[in-house]
């Protein structure tokens, strides 16, 4: 791994915040593509923290501290993966569904999508008119929560009204399917991607 990849690593692993925070712009002044800062830097390095707290080596304030540092190494980072001055081609309501306190997935495809995040999903589609409504989730027991979500829609009279896109680390294409979502997603890029894709066909 480049060294300058290999040091975000670290200390993303750590939980080293500001030492990351320096890693990051290390890596973004030698020229390296944000992208792949991210990906094989900061994203690698929170896959690993989920491995150790599966292996019992870390527990949910190493988890937290290294989110910590995920998250100011992002403050850093989004103004490169955040495309400035674009059109907006629709509006996207994005949230973490309920019981789940994980935002940083959630938070990356925000950033690339340059939307609003709010949380009550029936009454931003309601109130809100947006084209589009994000679902994330990062615990299989918080899943669950993206049908309710679904049904509670379809229950207001509003889904039709509104494009369903999911995505997070358990979530699946077959998932998507099952629950009746209008795509999924499993990175922040091809979020961008779907959601376009979703708007076209609104
Ligand atoms: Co927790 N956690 N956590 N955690 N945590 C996981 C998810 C876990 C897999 C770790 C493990 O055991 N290996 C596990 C879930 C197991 C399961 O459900 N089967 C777990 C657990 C068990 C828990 C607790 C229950 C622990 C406890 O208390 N005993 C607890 C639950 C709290 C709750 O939510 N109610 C908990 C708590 C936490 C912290 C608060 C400490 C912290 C979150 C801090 C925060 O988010 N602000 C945390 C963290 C950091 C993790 C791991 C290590 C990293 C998550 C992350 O940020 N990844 C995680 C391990 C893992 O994911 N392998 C783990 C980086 C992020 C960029 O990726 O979110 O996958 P991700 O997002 C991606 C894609 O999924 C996609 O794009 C993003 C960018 O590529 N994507 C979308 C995401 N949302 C999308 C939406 C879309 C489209 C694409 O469209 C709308």
């Amino acid at each position: 791994m480049d060294p300058l990849l290999k040091n975000i690593y670290d200390n993303v692993l750590e939980g080293q915040q500001k030492p990351a925070v320096s890693a990051v712009e290390a890596a973004l002044n030698a020229g390296l593509d944000p992208a792949t800062i991210l990906n094989e830097g900061m994203i690698a390095a929170m896959r690993e923290v989920g491995r150790l707290f599966e292996e019992g080596e870390y527990y949910v304030p190493e988890m937290l501290i290294a989110a910590r540092a995920m998250q100011s190494g992002l403050v850093i980072l989004k103004p490169y993966l955040a495309k400035a001055n674009v059109q907006s081609a629709g509006k996207v309501a994005i949230g973490t569904v309920k019981g789940d306190l994980h935002d940083i997935g959630k938070n990356l495809v925000t950033m690339m999508l340059e939307d609003v995040s709010p949380e009550k999903f029936v009454a931003v589609v309601a109130n809100e008119g947006v084209d589009i409504l994000g679902l994330s989730a990062l615990l299989t027991t918080t899943m669950p929560n993206m049908k309710v979500t679904i049904e509670a829609l379809k229950e207001a009279g509003l889904r039709d009204k509104v494009k369903v896109m999911i995505g997070g680390a358990p979530v699946t294409e077959a998932y998507a399917k099952q629950i009746g979502a209008d795509g999924y997603s499993p990175d922040a890029s091809r979020a961008v991607n779907l959601a376009k894709s979703l708007i076209g066909g609104v």
